[in-house]
């Protein structure tokens, strides 16, 4: 049941993609005048150092959502109808609350990190005025009221198509014993993500409602523990949901260069039900140093951050080592990306189970040995698929054809991403604290070194942009060919 992808749809993917492109690019020019300060290259101001981590914190987690949103659309387009406008309509609530959320941080002083963490907005509005913080508020609501959206919107069509979302996580397979493969992967993970996003956004909703009326009526106030617990459930899910989007891009390219189907058998369907279950269960983890959470909640945050990755990385990583493996793929910018971003979202995700068992991580939370972590299988996992992505859709819908200079930039990327990753990672095996606008001069040097690869990561996303856009000229005008 193969369909065509929308004329709007495509449009709207070509949208997403620039968007994301171009804000990435930026974004990390922000990362990289953070590494300089940090390494004392040059001297902002401490306000200007923490707006500008508001910034790149929000701004490249916003843009990791879009990009796996753009996938997960493409490639569910495949098997059922869907309708454009909603996808569309996503994209120009994401514009508003971006555009709010920046006048917030850059006109109006806002720089709480993006984590927003109550009552923090409270008491800078106190100092800074209330509009940097309001705007800052509204434009995260805006933007989660767009993916609410649009996943009820897919609930609804797979509610139709498959007769439930018991039906679209494989049910039927793994509880009563029906035979065959279950829905498309595709399909899968979408439902997986449509479970526990809308879970998180309604949860963070709830949180910066509160937090609003807070700040208009400060003699109402919010439980300081519970809001952290709304923040966290909201920002850890909405993270990982960036990857399970963007996984989709793995199964489906993969599967077409190799010309074998990825099937969703059994064990792929019961680790996609253990990461449902389990995403929803862990943001725990981000309190094991908050003594007034109950243990057994840190126990189960810290039992089940083991466990949460490693199902669906399990057999994503195995099922690609085992499409290619002797299927004569042949290797382009795509395959090589998406190959390469797997093995950075399994990276990425060992220093997370070190810094999730509790004695760790009493001496490691609030190191750099975080960023180490998030930034490996944020820039080498999510942002390397969605890389992948781009030129893969380059590839199917216009008419683009790898060539040396490709490889040249990815090995660019990948090389100088490693190195900062491996900056931080070693930063924080120094006990550097992350979030610090000046440091102590024994950590200067992997701030330097940071600095010096980002510079050129910066370099390398701008040659694959460039090759981006250079190649969307064959895009448009083409007749659909999705499939
Ligand atoms: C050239 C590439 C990049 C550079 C140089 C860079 C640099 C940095 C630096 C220096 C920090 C602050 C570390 C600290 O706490 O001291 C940071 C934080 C962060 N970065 Fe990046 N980064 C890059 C790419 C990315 C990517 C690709 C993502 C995600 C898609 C990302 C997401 C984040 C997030 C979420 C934070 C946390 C902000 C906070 O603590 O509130 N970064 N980055
Ligand atoms: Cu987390």
């Amino acid at each position: 049941m193969e369909s065509s992808i929308h004329p709007l749809a495509k449009k709207t993917v070509i949208y997403y993609l620039m968007t994301t492109s171009i804000m990435l690019i930026l974004m990390m020019i922000l990362g990289v005048l953070m590494l300089l300060n940090q390494g004392e290259m040059i001297t902002i101001t401490p306000i200007w150092f923490y707006k500008i981590m508001t910034a790149h914190g929000i701004g490249m987690v916003g843009i990791a959502a879009l990009g796996g949103t753009a996938i997960m659309w493409y490639f569910l387009s495949k098997y059922i109808k869907l309708n454009p406008t909603i996808f569309l309509l996503n994209f120009t609530l994401s514009l508003i609350g971006v555009v709010l959320i920046f006048i917030a941080i850059f006109g109006f002083d806002f720089s709480d990190a993006w984590t927003f963490l109550y009552p923090l907005p409270a008491q800078s509005a106190q100092i800074y005025g209330i509009v940097g913080p309001l705007m800052f508020l509204l434009g995260v609501l805006i933007l989660g009221i767009g993916y609410l959206i649009m996943y009820m919107y897919l609930a609804k069509r797979f509610i139709k198509e498959y007769g439930g979302l018991g039906k679209t996580l494989g049910w039927d397979y793994i509880f009563r014993g029906k035979k065959g493969y279950g829905p498309p992967a595709a399909v899968v993970a979408s439902t997986m993500v449509i479970i526990t996003n809308s879970t998180a956004i309604l949860a963070g909703a709830i949180v910066i409602i509160g937090s609003i009326i807070n700040i208009i009526y400060p003699a109402i106030r919010m439980d300081p523990m519970l809001a952290k617990h709304l923040t966290y459930a909201f920002g850890h899910i909405f993270c990982n949901a960036t990857i399970y989007m963007a996984v989709i891009a793995v199964y489906e390219v993969l599967a077409k260069y190799t010309k074998r189907p990825w099937k969703s058998n059994k064990a792929f369907l019961i680790a996609w039900n253990a990461s449902t279950l389990f995403t929803l269960m862990i943001y725990t983890h981000h309190l094991l140093m908050d003594f007034a959470v109950p243990t057994w909640m840190l126990i189960i945050g810290q039992v089940f951050s083991y466990a949460n990755g490693l199902p669906v990385m399990v057999v994503t990583a195995y099922g690609a080592l085992m499409i290619v493996y002797r299927s004569g793929i042949k290797w382009d910018f795509a395959s090589s990306l998406l190959f390469l971003a797997m093995f950075g979202w399994v990276a990425g995700a060992i220093p997370a189970i070190i810094d999730a068992t509790i004695v760790v991580n009493h001496v490691m939370h609030n190191t750099k040995w975080v960023p180490g972590h998030f930034h490996t299988y944020m820039g080498m996992g999510v942002i390397a698929m969605i890389l992948g992505f781009m030129y893969y859709f380059n590839k199917t819908e216009g008419s683009i054809k790898h060539n040396r200079f490709d490889t040249f930039s990815i090995s660019l990327y990948f090389t100088f991403f490693t190195g900062i990753v491996g900056s931080f990672l070693y930063a924080g095996s120094i006990s550097t604290p992350r979030r610090w606008a000046e440091h102590m001069p024994e950590w200067v040097l992997s701030d330097q070194v940071g600095a010096i690869s980002g510079i050129f990561v910066v370099l390398a996303t701008t040659l694959i942009t460039v090759r981006f856009f250079t190649g969307l000229k064959g895009v448009v005008n083409q007749p659909n060919s999705i499939n």
